[in-house]
């Protein structure tokens, strides 16, 4: 789509989507778009990087922006770098989301709070609200955080569920900015298959190794191929030391295996073709933790 064909009154902006870690921001952005870019896991600190995930209706355009949890606790090179990129993100937002779990507002909710420039459209998103077994202390806590600041809107939805979505939806289009469209308008990110499937590999890592694994770990595509449909993709997965490289690939291989196979599967589905994938482990101590490795990684 060229600007010149967008209709006039035609909207498009960015849409930042900013919480504290394991709040849901990225379940959300995949539901509003309908595809799954960004990767969710029910470990805290699953998204590392900045993702757009792009919508394009009759009137208008969304760019959402997922960021990483912003962390509070730890302070290492990787975790500066994750809330740097949430504080960039937050400089170029049109709109932000404000996303907080239902039942729950502490200081690290706060502390992002505090982040978003008083001067930009907020809209506080209550999420998980399926959770809340009891609707009628929903109310009250959206009142007590709805006076933590002037938002735009006020929406309690589900995204696990598809619950008011489209009401969130209606109320991010009625502040985005009358601009045309800045992407495509069958885009859904602007981030490479290459870079999506080194976070494929990452989820499985997330959802499958054990509780310590996921921060001590991170994926690097060494080679992508594409001849024709089908994709060869060569996947390492750097960890820290020996015992986690034993880890990643488990009895016999079995979990090094199951990670491979979920992986293809979801890449398949992504890409739209066949995928010839191969993954192996290198042991690469210290990458969290060093500011040029980082980089080196992908990590702004
Ligand atoms: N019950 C329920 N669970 C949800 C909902 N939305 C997300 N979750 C779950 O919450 C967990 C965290 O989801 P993510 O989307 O990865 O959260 P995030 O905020 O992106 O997390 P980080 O990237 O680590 O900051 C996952 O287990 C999701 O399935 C919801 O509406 N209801
Ligand atoms: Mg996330």
């Amino acid at each position: 789509m060229t600007s010149t064909a967008a209709p006039a009154g035609f909207r498009c902006g960015y849409i930042a989507i900013v919480g504290r870690p394991n709040v849901g921001k990225s379940t959300l952005m995949n539901k509003l778009i309908g595809a799954k870019v960004s990767i969710t896991s029910r470990k805290a600190q699953t998204t590392r990087h900045r993702i757009t995930g792009i919508q394009t209706i009759d009137d208008a355009q969304f760019v959402y922006v997922d960021t990483p949890g912003f962390q509070t606790r730890h302070s290492n090179a990787l975790n500066k770098t994750l809330n740097k990129t949430v504080t960039n993100t937050l400089t170029a937002a049109d709109v932000v989301l404000f996303v907080v779990e239902a039942g729950t507002f502490g200081q690290a909710d706060e502390q992002v709070l505090n982040l978003i420039p008083k001067n930009v459209a907020c809209i506080l998103v209550i999420n998980k609200a399926d959770r809340m077994k009891d609707k009628a202390v929903l109310m009250p806590f959206a009142q007590k955080v709805a006076g933590q600041r002037d938002f735009a809107a006020v929406v309690p939805v589900s995204a696990k569920q598809n619950f008011q979505l489209d009401g969130l939806q209606e109320e991010i289009r009625k502040i985005l900015p009358e601009n045309p469209p800045i992407f495509a308008e069958d885009d859904i990110t602007d981030r490479s298959e290459k870079f999506l499937a080194a976070e494929i590999v990452r989820e499985k890592i997330f959802r499958l190794a054990g509780d310590e694994l996921p921060y001590t770990s991170t994926v690097v595509i060494e080679k992508f191929e594409q001849e024709g449909n089908l994709r060869r993709i060569f996947a390492a997965v750097l960890v820290e030391r020996d015992s986690h490289k034993a880890m990643v690939i488990g009895q016999k291989g079995a979990k090094l295996k199951e990670i491979s196979t979920q992986s293809r599967l979801d890449m398949e589905k992504l890409f739209g073709g066949p995928v010839y994938l191969e993954v192996w482990v290198k042991v690469k101590s210290g990458w969290a933790d060093n500011e040029a490795r980082l980089r080196a990684y992908g990590y702004e």
